[in-house]
């Protein structure tokens, strides 16, 4: 399958019918989200080696898979998303305390998954497949408009749990559509040692209808969304779209990726940054107008700004607070352990 692409690494914009809404309002609006989403990333990444933050995964180079995508679907349908979409959470109004309580082990989760459609973030590789088909067949059951989309990585694609997600979405023809953004890696596994065919090929054996998309072609990746969303929305069965990006960070911070990939491939993604590509399009169809850069470059500045505030300004939980979130019913056991911490807790005052 041909690669999708509407935008080459040079910023020429192809002449095609999908490309007809595409204007300087709409790829300034793109550009927004993404220059936020990176903005937000880089902090929270500078947090975590301060000690602000337990853990980070950044989603640094996946802008476009994430913003084009989610800013194709409408916001009342759901996102079941995976773990490193902090670009789609931020376009769904999940803000930076939301977004990093989690990550400062303050909160068993940053937000309200109701408020903002979009669910909490899976640490479980691929579970969040089976439960989107589930909320999925719900929609249907009610006959509700709304198409439910879910993140997922390469790696995750050789879950078992993905498998029966696609295997039974299409058995019940749910309205899911499945967003993967192939990254090249699952931590130091690459895709050439994941599976021995392409995604895309793979769904399209379990019924699926696909979609291989330049994952950093912001434009491409909408394009590619909107159409597979329709289709989807007007019944004709769950579809799946494999985004072809890259992770340019480690896996999180605790990996170090010197120690399996090499500089000459990062180097080689750089060129195609999804950000600069679309900026290379704005500058040369003259749709950066006066001001725009130096206005976001000030909100991505007072954005960082903020970002550091919050995180710093969380309280620190109780303690005991973990006990009360495990189980709805205290068994024996657990109140044992739980008196047994406070003891040890308490024993180091004074
Ligand atoms: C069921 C399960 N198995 C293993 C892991 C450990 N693990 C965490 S992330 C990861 C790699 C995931 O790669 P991919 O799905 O491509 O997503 P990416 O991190 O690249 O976005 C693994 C193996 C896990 N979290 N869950």
């Amino acid at each position: 399958m041909e690669t999708f692409q509407l935008v080459s690494p040079e910023g020429v914009l192809a002449d095609d019918p999908a490309a007809a809404d595409v204007d300087g309002d709409l790829c300034r609006g793109l550009y927004r989200d993404m220059v936020l989403a990176r903005r937000l990333d880089a902090e929270a990444y500078s947090l975590q080696r301060q000690g602000e933050l337990g853990l980070w995964l950044q989603s640094w180079g996946q802008e476009a898979a994430q913003v084009g995508s989610i800013r194709a679907i409408r916001d009342t349908d759901w996102v079941f998303p995976s773990y490193r979409d902090h670009a789609a959470a931020m376009c769904r109004g999940i803000g930076p305390e939301e977004l990093l309580a989690q990550w400062r082990g303050v909160r068993q989760s940053g937000w309200d998954p109701a408020r903002h459609r979009f669910h909490l973030y899976t640490l479980v590789l691929a579970a969040q497949l089976p439960h989107a088909v589930g909320y999925a067949m719900g929609v249907q059951r009610d006959g509700a408009d709304e198409v439910v989309m879910t993140y997922f990585g390469d790696g995750s694609s050789s879950e078992g749990e993905a498998n029966e997600a696609f295997n039974w979405a299409v058995t019940m023809a749910a309205p899911v559509l499945f967003f993967c953004q192939n990254n090249g890696w699952a931590i130091s596994t690459p895709t050439s040692a994941q599976y021995g065919a392409p995604l895309h090929r793979r769904a399209a054996g379990f019924g699926l209808a696909t979609q291989l998309v330049d994952g950093n072609d912001v434009l491409a990746v909408r394009a590619a969304t909107a159409r597979a969303a329709a289709a989807v929305r007007a019944g004709e069965g769950p579809a799946l779209i494999e985004a072809v990006t890259y992770r340019m960070a480690g896996h999180s911070t605790s990996d170090d990726p010197t120690r399996y990939r090499s500089g000459a491939e990062l180097d080689h993604w750089a060129t195609l940054d999804p950000l600069e590509r679309l900026r290379r399009l704005l500058d040369d169809r003259g749709w950066a107008t006066p001001g725009f850069v130096e206005e976001l470059e000030t909100e991505a500045t007072e954005l960082a700004a903020e970002v550091r505030r919050v995180c710093r300004a969380m309280p620190d939980p109780d303690a005991d607070a973990m006990f009360a979130h495990t189980l709805a019913v205290e068994t024996r056991s657990q109140a044992a352990e739980r008196a047994g911490y406070a003891a040890y807790t308490a024993s180091f005052v004074d």
